[in-house]
């Protein structure tokens, strides 16, 4: 887990609000003008289409919505508590634990995911986070093919106080990840995060020097990785389902984060990424900030991005 900062509720409903106006601005008020009707249900179906949630999850809970509240009238909190649940249910099941502290030593983090989706920016987050709850962080510059990549991590490791290892652009990333991991042991880290790059000559070789990667690291360590982040940009909308689908089946991912919530109206396709995805979601960036990274929790989630004043399930 992520120790909860300060605030985390109102910054996630904050992060959240254009989601949330785009998911409700319609839908409350053509959900309060009537009593509940098969008409009115089919615009929320399709509302809920338009907001990036995926014709099966919008079809669920459009349907769930109609259960509660057919045939009544509805003010516009009471719209939106009965969607906050339905949308709870879909996600509920998808929440993931993300606890780099609760596991084997050294544990072992890869970031993956394609350029520009905030792999280097949630690494550096988490080693922020790490070494503030004392832990002894190893942070690892996988992405050996863009310089500059280098220097924004290194950047990252210095701010978190946590130690630092590159390797000469265009050297092998693999033997990098290695030569960490070994370190790690040696000098008893309790952490070693490895960042990737997210874009080489094509896409093919990508995933070849990922699976390298991690073959390396099972040689020192068969059951490492022990956790393998795919990074998502919530702003890029219905193509996170596209990356899901092609890191996914290439590479043996353990949970998802999805970044970016705070920048973007299309916040509900978290919603259609967690049913593809085998793998649960862990974690949301909600800002470029080191303290704008969160454990998911699904029911803040839900009643955040339907507008409504998010809790801690209880
Ligand atoms: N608003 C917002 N910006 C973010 C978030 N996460 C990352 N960013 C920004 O997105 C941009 C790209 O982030 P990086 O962390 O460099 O992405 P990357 O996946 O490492 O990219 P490559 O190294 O090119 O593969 C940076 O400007 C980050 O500050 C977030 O949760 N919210
Ligand atoms: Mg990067």
């Amino acid at each position: 887990m992520i120790g909860p900062k300060h605030g985390w509720l109102e910054r996630l409903g904050q992060g959240l609000s254009r989601s949330s106006r785009q998911m409700t601005r319609q839908v409350s008020q053509a959900l309060t003008a009537r009593p509940l009707d098969q008409e009115q249900l089919d615009a929320l179906e399709e509302m809920l289409i338009e907001a990036d949630l995926g014709p099966r999850a919008a079809a669920r809970i459009a349907q769930a919505f109609g259960a509660q509240r057919f045939g009544r009238s509805s003010t516009e909190d009471e719209v939106k508590e009965a969607l906050a649940a339905a949308v709870a249910a879909e996600l509920a099941p998808r929440q993931g634990r993300f606890d780099p502290l609760g596991g084997p030593r050294p544990f072992v983090v890869l970031f993956i995911g394609v350029n520009g989706s905030g792999k280097t920016t949630t690494l550096g987050k988490i080693g922020a986070d790490l070494t503030g709850r004392g832990a002894k962080v190893l942070i690892a510059a996988g992405d050996t093919f863009r310089a500059a990549a280098v220097e924004q991590l290194a950047v990252w490791a210095g701010r978190a106080g946590a130690d630092f290892m590159s390797a000469p652009a265009g050297a092998d990333a693999a033997g990098l990840a290695y030569d960490a991991l070994e370190r790690a042991r040696l000098e008893a880290y309790d952490v070693v995060l490895i960042d990737t790059a997210g874009r080489l000559q094509n896409k093919q070789g990508l995933m070849d020097e990922l699976t390298k990667m991690i073959r390396v690291l099972k040689k020192l360590d068969p059951a490492a990785p022990h956790e393998v982040l795919l990074v998502l940009d919530a702003t890029v909308g219905r193509n996170a389902l596209a990356q899901e689908n092609i890191f996914g089946n290439a590479i043996g991912v353990t949970g998802i984060v999805m970044t970016k919530l705070d920048g973007t109206a299309r916040g509900g396709v978290l919603v259609p990424v967690a049913q593809a995805s085998d793998s649960p979601i862990k974690l949301i960036g909600m800002g470029e900030g080191v303290d704008d990274l969160q454990d998911f929790d699904a029911h803040a989630f839900s009643r955040s991005l339907v507008g409504l004043e998010a809790t801690v399930h209880g």
